[in-house]
């Protein structure tokens, strides 16, 4: 296809989008937008030249640079090499011979250089890692330069995208520079693996499509009422009697570890959720005496509500259960649930009742769930990790770590207000309200998904959010350094291993470009554009994402 090129300078982008578009005029970039390339999510900072390159698969090298801190001993590093070198390269392959024209603009090197002391290769990457990098495309070589494996990560998908085909069919790449760095640290997707088992390969091949859009966080809501897929070495009872199947639909140790490796190799940090005490019907198989037996008048009625929270044995259970994950999940986090507990079981039942009164709780249940969730919560603290939570047990007033991360995911009251309250409180946020993809409807609505903005919860754009903050101190800009970041939420009722990745991709990619590019990214004609395109990538690349409106791929039925 012909290699149409537009310039567009900041300058201009200044006059068109008056308030937002400032920083592209402080930093001055021009746009080269060819029919072919495409960036997803947009970096920070880049500028692209007409001047192009070619590049041959018998002669390009990704290595690493000479005063790089990282080196072959590097498997990381190694393993992303081949992956990208494949990206780049293995489609052309399939469908053309002749690719190794001589060329003099060839570029044959890409130097990967990680220039901190200790490049973290058998690390775990975390809330405060650096994942910003400097690339800069010319011949005969390009340099990557990272602080570490993270960022450099995120540079070779970056490299990868630029790299498109000619009018000829040469695989080329123009003179770019980059700098880019992601606005949020906090960039999830939840995937629900108790109401429909997902095999491991579908996890597996998520997390890559993940890599590709620049997402960082694997929230993985591993077990709920429906299903106890998890192997607990220390109560096996509870996927044996609590899992759909107890050998075919599990997540032995082997398993959780295979995709928390998968993850690290991609920079994705992989946070479970454990959630209680609602959500927890399936605990009860496995565990006796955990859930709370339901009365009917003065007769239990056989059935069982949240986890009960009145009985020394429910501590004892969860002190072994989180000193487990707390060994089986490298992550900081461990996500702890606590939304949507029913409070009719625990009213119906009369030693909840006595306890209610012995405590002076009255008739507010809410109350009960506290004491619970701040028990839990002592639990969880002294096996050294942090917490997320959603959004109830903030609003129930439980007393919170001063670390502790509040997960948004309500309707009602609306999510600015909620995020703006969190933030005052001075505790760590992060959106998923308008972002729960399990949601569907006719027509683009990712166009909806992609304007929401974790920081909109005060002021109308960047220039009066500037004003304010520079005439008035009293916290506006502290509040919004507590906005973590995002989540795109898959909850799994209608979802299974037959229409997940169409239904996350590329609607979640809306959420990525969100999450990573700068706040005044927002055009949504530009971004159609380039998501039709990086849509047509991941295709390429093997993921079955669905179209976002009438068209075509170029390859799509190689
Ligand atoms: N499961 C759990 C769910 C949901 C939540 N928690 C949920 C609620 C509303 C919608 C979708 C999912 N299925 N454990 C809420 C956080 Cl629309």
């Amino acid at each position: 296809m012909h290699a149409l090129t537009r310039l567009i300078f900041g300058s201009l982008l200044l006059t068109v989008t008056v308030c937002n578009g400032w920083l592209y005029g402080r930093f001055g970039e021009r746009y080269q937008e060819t029919d072919d390339v495409s960036l997803w999510p947009l970096p920070q900072k880049y500028q692209t030249t007409p001047t192009a390159f070619t590049l041959s698969a018998n002669t390009f090298q990704i290595v690493h640079a000479k005063d790089s801190s990282a080196g072959p001993s590097c498997s990381l590093l190694q393993n992303a090499f081949r992956r990208y070198f494949i990206y780049i390269f293995d489609y052309v392959k399939k469908h053309r011979a002749d690719q190794d024209k001589v060329s003099d603009t060839e570029m044959t090197e890409l130097q990967v250089q990680i220039t901190s002391t200790d490049p973290e290769c058998d690390g775990y990457p975390s809330l405060k890692t650096d994942e910003s990098y400097q690339l800069s495309v010319n011949q005969p070589t390009a340099v990557l330069k990272a602080s570490n494996v993270w960022g450099a990560l995120r540079g070779l998908e970056t490299f990868s995208q630029l790299v498109y085909e000619d009018d000829y069919g040469a695989i080329t790449i123009n003179k770019t520079d980059v700098s880019d760095f992601p606005r949020f640290a906090h960039r999830g997707i939840l995937l629900d693996t108790s109401r429909h088992f997902l095999p491991l390969k579908v996890i597996l091949a998520n997390l890559e499509a993940m890599a590709i859009n620049k997402f960082n966080v694997f929230h993985w809501h591993i077990v709920d009422d429906n299903s106890f897929p998890f192997l607990s070495r220390t109560f096996p009872d509870l996927s044996q009697r609590g899992a759909y199947h107890p050998y075919t639909h599990v997540y032995t140790p082997a398993d959780v570890k295979m995709v928390i490796e998968f993850a690290r190799m991609r920079g994705i940090r992989v946070i479970a959720e454990f959630d209680t005490p609602g959500h927890t019907q399936s605990w009860g198989k496995g565990q006796a005496n955990l859930l709370t037996p339901c009365y009917s008048g003065s007769t239990p009625s056989g059935t069982f509500g949240p986890v009960n929270p009145i009985l020394n044995s429910t501590y004892e259970f969860m002190t072994s259960f989180f000193k487990e994950i707390s060994t089986v999940f490298p992550d900081a986090y461990v996500h702890l649930g606590g939304d949507e507990v029913d409070f009719s079981c625990w009213k119906s039942n009369p030693d909840i009742q006595k306890f209610m009164e012995q405590q002076s709780f009255g008739q507010d249940y809410s109350k009960l769930e506290s004491y619970y969730i701040q028990r839990l919560l002592d639990i969880v603290k002294a096996t050294n990790k942090g917490y997320m939570v959603w959004q109830e047990v903030f609003d129930n007033g439980v007393k919170l770590k001063a670390d502790t991360q509040i997960h948004v995911w309500k309707e009602k009251p609306d999510y600015n207000s909620e995020m703006a309250k969190i933030t005052a409180a001075g505790f760590h946020a992060l959106l998923s309200t308008p972002w729960y993809l399990n949601r569907i409807s006719y027509g683009q609505d990712w166009q909806g998904i992609y304007k929401a903005d974790p920081q909109s919860f005060n002021g109308v754009c960047s220039i009066m959010l500037y004003i304010r903050t520079f005439f008035d101190s009293s916290g506006t800009a502290e509040q919004k350094k507590l906005v973590i970041g995002g989540e795109a939420c898959l909850w799994g009722e209608y979802v299974d291993a037959t229409n997940l990745t169409p239904r996350l991709w590329p609607r979640a990619s809306a959420i990525a470009e969100r999450l990573w590019s700068n706040e005044n990214v927002k055009d949504v004609g530009s971004a159609y554009t380039r998501l039709i395109k990086h849509r047509c990538r991941m295709l390429r690349r093997g993921i079955p994402a669905e179209p976002l409106f009438v068209g075509f791929c170029p390859h799509e039925y190689d």
